[in-house]
């Protein structure tokens, strides 16, 4: 008999998470925040599924967490997948103090209780780690031996908690690991993330010809599509040793091109978008109708950047076998026809 408690399974990754180790014949649990209105869009066709299971709880409540780790002891083999954490970059500059109870402190709670049961050794623990960590790169190409410099307090909560999950595998022995994830985006990315304010704001555009405010367009990203990264969380699981890892494509985009792209797709290869004007004057311009797509609003600029990631997912890619398969065309294609067919894909 085995289980899964999944923390974060409303988000994206959750989701997807889910839906991938229901198909392994998992028991699954996700723990989801209380809210006034129950609907959780990411994972409401799953709840009819009578192997899920919703658990009610935060990440900052030490006594919820302890009770839930405990109420596994029936189960021969518990996997915890610790995706919940207070996940925007920018959002982490204007509420530090909680980015860090959530994202750094929410970790330790875990791992504290796990070692707490009389029964720690029938746990696996994965943690959500992120590129994030790698911020003001040391190394061209990041991978798992690259020193870490985060820009941002997500960042260094993040890192707390690579720390601490290396420390409780070193010190008590437990099977507990960090996968280092490039950013992944997909259909159900949050609304707030640049690349899914892009697609959704092309939608809005063809509409009604409202500009889409965005900040520096010159950070590239190595982007993925959450479903191939979700598969490498389970893979890290079950090697005979808990190990961190990389996962990336190893290719990277700037902002502007994730949008130049997005926009020869929605408007065809003659279409698109040209540039003018410079720094916070810079506009994108419809190359098929002259009006502008977007503009530069320095309120979503951040006080540190990062400017560019690029994973060398070299160990991934040798020992989990693990390589991605939705390519960034794909990714963006599959983004923006999901947003301009207004068409949810929450459903298998
Ligand atoms: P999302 O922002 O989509 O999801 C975050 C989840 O965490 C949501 O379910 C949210 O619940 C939950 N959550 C937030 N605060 C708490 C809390 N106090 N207690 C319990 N749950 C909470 O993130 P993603 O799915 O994109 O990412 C999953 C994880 O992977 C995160 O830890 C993120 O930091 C990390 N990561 C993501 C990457 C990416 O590119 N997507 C790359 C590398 C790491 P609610 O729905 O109630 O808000
Ligand atoms: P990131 O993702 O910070 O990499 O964190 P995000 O999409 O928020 O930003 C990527 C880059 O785009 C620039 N940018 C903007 N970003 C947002 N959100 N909104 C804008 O209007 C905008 N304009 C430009 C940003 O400055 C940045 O350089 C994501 C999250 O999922 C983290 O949880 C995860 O750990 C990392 O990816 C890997």
């Amino acid at each position: 008999m085995k289980a899964a408690l999944i923390t974060g399974v409303t988000g994206q990754d959750g989701s997807y998470l889910a839906e991938f180790l229901l198909q392994k014949d998992y028991a699954v649990y996700g723990l989801a925040r209380y809210c006034s209105e129950r609907k959780h869009e990411r994972i409401e066709h799953l709840k009819t599924n009578p192997e899920f299971h919703l658990v009610e709880g935060d990440l900052t409540d030490t006594a919820r967490i302890n009770s839930i780790i405990n109420s596994f002891e029936q189960y021969d083999l518990i996997e915890i997948y610790n995706l919940g954490a207070q996940s925007h970059v920018k959002v982490s500059f204007s509420q530090p103090e909680y980015t860090a109870n959530v994202d750094a402190l929410g970790t330790l709670r875990i791992l504290e209780a796990i070692r707490q049961t009389n029964f720690t050794s029938k746990f696996k623990f994965y943690q959500a780690g992120t590129s994030e960590m790698f911020g003001k790169i040391q190394e061209p190409l990041q991978s798992e031996t690259t020193p870490f410099y985060p820009r941002s307090p997500y960042g260094v909560s993040k890192l707390f908690s690579y720390w601490i999950t290396k420390n409780y595998r070193e010190s008590y022995g437990m099977f507990a690991c960090t996968g280092i994830l490039f950013n992944h985006e997909s259909e159900r990315r949050g609304e707030e993330f640049v690349t899914r304010k892009i697609t959704l704001g092309l939608a809005e555009w063809l509409k009604t010809h409202k500009p889409i405010e965005l900040g520096n367009l010159d950070a590239k990203r190595d982007w993925g599509h959450a479903q191939d990264y979700v598969e490498a969380m389970w893979l890290m699981l079950q090697q005979h040793e808990p190990q961190d890892f990389v996962i990336g494509t190893g290719q990277t985009h700037s902002i502007r091109e994730f949008i130049e792209l997005a926009c020869s797709k929605l408007l065809g290869v003659d279409g698109g978008v040209s540039w003018e004007g410079n720094n916070q004057d810079e506009v994108g311009i419809s190359k098929y109708d002259g009006s502008i797509i977007i503009k530069i609003n320095p309120e979503f600029y951040r006080p540190a950047e990062v400017d560019v990631l690029i994973a060398d997912a070299t160990k991934a890619r040798e020992i989990l076998k693990w390589t991605p398969k939705i390519s960034f065309e794909e990714l963006v294609k599959r983004m923006i026809n999901n947003d301009i067919n207004e068409n949810p894909v929450y459903r298998t």
